[in-house]
């Protein structure tokens, strides 16, 4: 009669641990959301991972635009039955089970029941026991550092106002972007905001900054406001002046992006008279010294005829070299250069025009990428006789 009764009472206590167990492994609180101003279903949506439409469904919305700050609403968030997770113990012997439980920061009852012990009382040494331990958290998935690619860092959020950590930060070679109704990838189309931040060396001068946007921008240097054009717009250009000392600044633009279309591209470009190019001549073809002249200008577009381009530079059989060091913002241009005689050019240590040869006037166009920065460009040319012309021009395609 006694044993009978405590089977009873261990068969009772296994159910029962059993249930709780069972109980605990469904458990799924439901996630309710309040609406905070300015927020729609998509921004709800998109922050717990669920559609839109499920929303809709889980809250009887008959008009998913028609929202209220304040309204609570059931978020339908994914849930998983949970699986327990488990542990080996292999019984020693002298241990019983409270002990092994005790040990493991769990219930006798739910060891029996996880190991489906008829009599919790008879276990033996060398047994292999699970045991219920609480399942590690799953380490969140790293994030890969992002391969440096350029010198802007541009930070990504899923909102217009900075608020929240930034979504991802990626690198970029130059601020120049036409999202247009798609927007950057792993954003969305509307409602993000960017915030773009370099350092670079300017030489002391005055610069203008450019920023063409859809919709609003701010830009600072060395954490002074220089543009402020915080609204929606369609695309617009803005200009900052700022005279720099020689050395490193520091840049910042904060974009944003309501609706609609999207696109930020961010230059500057030196604007005092500190001349592009400069110049020099030799007095036979092949750039063999001495320095026979030299001069300063703003643009090579020599159309010299039969003159001599300088004084003390003969009108026939001379050369020149030009170099001047030009800021690109980056991606394809198209070279235009004309020239009587001979010309070869480089961007850096590229060469991208070898026409070194005898020839009337001729236009020659090659397209090259050129990455964001500053970049030497050096013009080789000579003169035989007859006509001189010598041309460049370049314009971003
Ligand atoms: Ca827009
Ligand atoms: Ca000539
Ligand atoms: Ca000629």
């Amino acid at each position: 009669m006694k044993g009978r009764l405590l089977s009873i009472v261990v068969l009772v206590a296994l159910l029962l641990a059993g249930l709780s167990f069972t109980a605990e492994a469904q458990t799924c609180q439901p996630v309710y959301h309040v609406v905070k101003p300015g927020q729609n279903l998509t921004i709800i949506a998109r922050y717990y991972g669920v559609t839109v439409q499920a929303i809709v469904n889980a809250n009887n919305l008959w008009n998913p635009n028609l929202i209220y700050t304040g309204q609570r609403l059931i978020i339908p968030v994914n849930c998983q039955p949970v699986t327990p997770c488990t542990k080996i113990h292999v019984v020693k012997p002298g241990e019983y089970l409270k002990l092994i439980a005790a040990r493991y920061g769990t219930t006798w009852q739910a060891i029996a029941n996880l190991n489906s012990l008829s009599n919790p009382n008879l276990i033996y040494s060398g047994q292999r026991l699970k045991i219920p331990v609480a399942c590690p958290t799953p380490s969140p998935e790293p994030t890969p550092t992002p391969t440096p690619t350029g010198p802007w860092t541009g930070k990504y959020w899923d909102n217009r106002f900075f608020s929240g950590n930034a979504k991802f930060t990626r690198s970029h070679k130059s601020v120049a972007f036409d999202w247009g109704t798609t927007g950057p990838k792993g954003i969305g189309g509307e409602n993000y905001a960017v915030r773009f931040t370099r350092e670079r060396y300017f030489d002391a001068g005055l610069y203008r900054f450019y920023a063409k946007v859809d919709d609003g921008v701010r830009v600072w240097i060395d954490g002074v406001k220089i543009i402020d054009e915080w609204h929606d717009s369609a695309p617009t250009m803005y200009t900052a002046d700022r005279q720099l000392s020689a050395g490193k600044h520091s840049l910042q633009i904060d974009y944003y992006q309501h609706e609609g279309a999207a696109q930020v591209t961010f230059w500057p470009e030196r604007i005092d008279s500190g001349a592009a190019w400069t110049g020099q001549y030799y007095n036979n073809t092949g750039l063999a010294d001495p320095v026979v002249a030299t001069g300063d200008y703003n643009s090579i577009d020599f159309n010299w005829g039969k003159n001599a381009p300088k004084s003390g530079v003969s009108a026939d059989y001379f050369s020149a070299r030009f170099t001047g060091v030009f800021h690109f913002v980056g991606g394809s241009y198209r070279f235009t250069a004309t020239s009587d005689d001979g010309i070869r050019i480089w961007v850096d240590s590229k060469l991208i025009v070898n026409e070194w040869h005898v020839t009337s006037a001729r236009t020659y166009t090659v397209d090259v990428d050129v990455a964001e920065g500053d970049h030497t460009v050096k013009i080789e040319y000579f003169e035989e006789k007859g006509d001189a012309v010598c041309e460049l021009s370049w314009t971003q395609r």
